[in-house]
């Protein structure tokens, strides 16, 4: 039975963020004391993962100072960086662990919650099976946590539905990156960047989120290479382009479909790459005749020259990088985006050498690490495929259990959701996953969590979508325990702890193995500390492809990371991959596979006549649970805003501020116009930050890839037009007399 739901708006009143907080001493860093420690450890916030000392006061980070000598980002922090500190001591933390009554949620032990977050599962199990339940995880976790919450799901809780929100975030990248290379990691370091002779930038907004790539790009342009960026925006890097793509939104197969067109029509090609190290070409070459400069032009918005230049550089150049981000693997054909950018590399031989490369820019602080260990609804440790059978044989016996008693694959994320909207998952436990802010079709998800008859989650603040759960487990901030991260660079690197978790807060690690003990699998989760979740995690990874046999948290520190595969403790790591043109296919070639033009899931027509597209703005991060909690941040960017072009402004009688209407086949969302001359004019961008009437993700559709099931958060059709105001309301922030929380 259903139950009903809470007053959500009156949860936002009462558990919102506290906005108006200013810690002691003002927004800027206390002094520095003697008695401060430093702790080297790295930001929380993206897949950057730069290194950073915080600076503690007895149990409190109270600080930051830069950290000079970690080689990625060398002391440089962006403006979330450096902000970061102020979340540990929050007045919104979550102190202890709360249960939900009739009008909101009351304190209660810490027995009292696990023992009936335990008690409610095993009843849902009990009742409907144990694929009635599900478990969501989270990128922002340290692998320890990630490797223990597979484990978590698979044997204490035996259940196929795990799956977390890097779903949301490249699954499109990783799927595309297997398919034709064998392996889900980038080829590249990010040194790498600075000896390009060209760098295809292929949607991302790397200046807002990826600020410390910008001094790669940078540093590559004064060796005298050229930028060259494909985006239905020009965003800050455009700056320093020296050709910019403007291509509408969900065109990039196409676009890069011209550009292999122009190589081959050229003979621009590495025909004795293509030939030695590659199978498959002759398929892509046929494909790709059909899109000539002339065709793609047509489709994509972007001028026939413009395409023919950018294959002119990019086939001529010695060393040539394609990096891409959201912009072209958040669509329902993100995984044919990324194969036809792969595509461009492996003909023109541009892979497996210094400055040559395709490379997805990683999203999440852990967002390699996250799917490496078995937290993925398809994935066992070490990144083995969990319907191979010498993978489930060799984890089984790491885990001292039959390889018949591990479950099979199960759904993705966005499925799991859906499963609970249909009734067929009750009960779910989150951790590191805010849905209702970030899944599409914001409406469908809050119905699908109001049918939850179990619903747990740890945080270490209330979420959106914490106000829908009957349990809160107050959980940890990422420098209260230790362990290790793998950088978007592939680069593992360590976590250190800076303090406990304050007040009654447990580290999140302990809650979930003591979840496991009440589970009655005590015996198979016999750890005392983040340490031997490490050891164990390094056993079970020997021999897979993510191989972390031959790391130790010790080599960490003294070596500043290390790139996997590393199969042994004398193995120097792996920087660079497919050197030598050995790809880890059983083939040990790369393989160039069609990627077709399709059409997204969202069309435009004559109703719905412009793309709508969404992502981030730099002072915010992803759902914003975190970000809009601290006030430099929040005044940086405070709520949402509809980017428009000055021609589509003045079609609709909107000026800059006004009040207007976005409106998509599921709903409709009033917010202040941006006007900018830097967007297509066919184009609407909305930033995705905050929950309620705020939030984009009431607009965009369920459609998933088919074959990575990441959600098209980059294109819906939609229409716009100028706000009905009532009299007396202002638009410049005047947002909430429209819409609360
Ligand atoms: N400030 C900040 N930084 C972050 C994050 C954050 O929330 N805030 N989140 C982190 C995470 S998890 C991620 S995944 C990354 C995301 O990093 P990015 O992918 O760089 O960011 P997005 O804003 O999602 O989208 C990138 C760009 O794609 C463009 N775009 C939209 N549609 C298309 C299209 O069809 N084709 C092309 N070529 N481009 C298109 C948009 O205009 C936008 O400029 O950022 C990470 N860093
Ligand atoms: N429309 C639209 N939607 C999008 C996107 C978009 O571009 N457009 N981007 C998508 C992308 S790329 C991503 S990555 C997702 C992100 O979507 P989410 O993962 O839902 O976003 P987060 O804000 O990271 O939510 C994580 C929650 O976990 C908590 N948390 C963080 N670290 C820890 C930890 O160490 N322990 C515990 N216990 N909790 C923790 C935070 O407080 C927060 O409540 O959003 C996706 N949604
Ligand atoms: S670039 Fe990413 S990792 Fe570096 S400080 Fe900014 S948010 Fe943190
Ligand atoms: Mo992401």
């Amino acid at each position: 039975m259903a139950k009903p739901p809470l007053p959500v708006e009156d949860l936002t009143r009462l558990y919102g963020p506290t906005l108006n907080y200013t810690p002691p001493g003002g927004w800027t860093q206390s002094a520095r004391h003697a008695g401060d420690r430093l702790v080297k450890t790295h930001c929380c916030f993206c897949g950057q993962q730069c290194g950073i000392q915080l600076r503690v006061r007895e149990n409190e980070v109270i600080g930051f100072e830069p950290w000079d000598e970690f080689p990625f980002n060398r002391g440089m922090l962006c403006p979330k960086g450096v902000k970061r500190y102020l979340q540990g001591a929050h007045p919104d933390r979550l102190l202890e662990p709360m249960l939900r009554t009739d009008t909101g949620f009351r304190k209660a032990s810490w027995d009292e919650a696990l023992d009936l977050t335990a008690r409610r599962l095993k009843q849902l199990q009990d009742q409907y099976g144990r694929d009635a339940v599900a478990v969501l995880g989270g990128a922002s976790l340290i692998s320890e946590k990630s490797y223990l919450l597979g484990k978590f799901a698979r044997l204490a809780l035996g259940t196929r539905h795990i799956d977390y929100n890097g779903r949301l975030c490249m699954v499109s990248a990783g799927t595309g990156y297997k398919l034709a290379l064998g392996v889900d990691r980038n080829p590249n370091p990010w040194a790498d960047i600075r000896e390009a002779q060209v760098v295809i930038v292929a949607g991302s907004n790397v200046a807002e989120c990826f600020p410390i790539t910008t001094d790669y790009l940078w540093r590559m342009r004064d060796n005298g290479g050229k930028l060259i960026v494909v985006d239905p925006r020009r965003t800050p890097i455009c700056r320093n382009a020296d050709l910019y793509l403007p291509v509408k939104p969900g065109m990039d197969t196409a676009l890069f479909a011209g550009i292999l067109h122009v190589v081959l029509k050229e003979g621009l090609e590495d025909r004795a790459f293509i030939a030695n190290h590659t199978t498959g070409f002759e398929a892509v070459e046929q494909y790709v005749k059909q899109w000539d400069p002339r065709r793609t032009a047509e489709a994509t918005g972007v001028p026939p020259e413009a395409i023919e230049k950018a294959a002119r550089w990019f086939g001529t150049a010695e060393r040539a990088m394609a990096l891409h981000a959201r912009g072209v693997e958040h669509h329902s054909h993100g995984v044919e985006n990324v194969l036809a950018i792969i595509n461009l590399c492996l003909a023109t031989g541009n892979i497996g050498r210094p400055g040559a490369g395709p490379n997805m820019i990683t999203g999440q602080g852990n967002g390699q690490g996250g799917r490496e260990h078995g937290q993925k609804c398809d994935q066992l440790p070490g990144q083995r495929h969990i319907d191979d059978p010498a993978a489930r044989a060799y984890v089984a016996s790491v885990w001292g259990v039959e390889p018949e008693s591990l479950p099979t694959a199960g759904y993705t994320a966005m499925e799991i959701l859906e499963a609970i909207h249909r009734g067929e998952i009750k009960g779910l436990l989150s951790i590191c996953f805010n849905p209702l802010v970030s899944l599409p079709d914001a409406g469908y998800i809050r119905e699908a969590l109001n049918k939850l008859e179990f619903f747990g989650i740890i945080d270490f603040f209330l979420s959106e979508t914490a106000h829908h759960a009957d349990v809160v487990l107050a959980g940890s901030l990422q420098e209260e325990e230790e362990g290790v991260v793998c950088s978007g660079e592939g680069r593992v690197i360590k976590i250190n702890k800076a303090v406990d978790p304050p007040g009654n807060a447990w580290g999140d690690s302990r809650i979930i193995v003591d979840l496991a003990r009440r589970l009655g699998a005590g015996d198979k989760f016999k750890f005392s500390s983040t340490r031997d979740i490490f050891e164990e995690m390094r056993v079970a990874s020997k021999g897979g492809t993510a191989d972390y046999a031959g790391i130790t948290w010790e080599r960490l520190e003294k070596e500043m990371g290390l790139y996997w595969p590393v199969p042994s403790e004398g193995h120097p790591g792996t920087p660079r991959l497919f050197e030598g043109g050995h790809f880890k296919h059983p083939d040990g070639k790369a393989h160039f596979v069609v990627a077709e033009v399709r059409p997204g899931g969202d069309p435009l027509d004559d109703s719905f006549p412009l793309h709508l597209t969404t992502g981030r703005v730099v002072s915010q991060f992803l759902s914003g649970t975190q970000t809009r909690r601290i006030g430099p941040l929040v005044d940086q960017y405070p709520e949402p805003r509809a980017e428009i072009h000055p021609e589509l402004a003045a079609r609709h009688g909107i000026a800059n501020g006004d009040l207007m209407t976005v409106t998509t086949r599921r709903a409709s969302m009033t917010l202040p116009a941006f006007v900018v001359r830097t967007i297509r004019p066919d184009t609407v961008f909305i930033p995705y930050h905050w929950p309620g009437r705020k939030s984009a993700n009431m607009l965009t559709h369920r459609t998933l890839d088919p074959r990575s099931k990441i959600p098209e958060f980059k294109s819906s059709a939609c229409r716009i037009g100028k706000a009905d105001v009532p009299d007396g309301v202002k638009a410049n922030g005047q947002l909430n007399v429209l819409g609360g929380g």
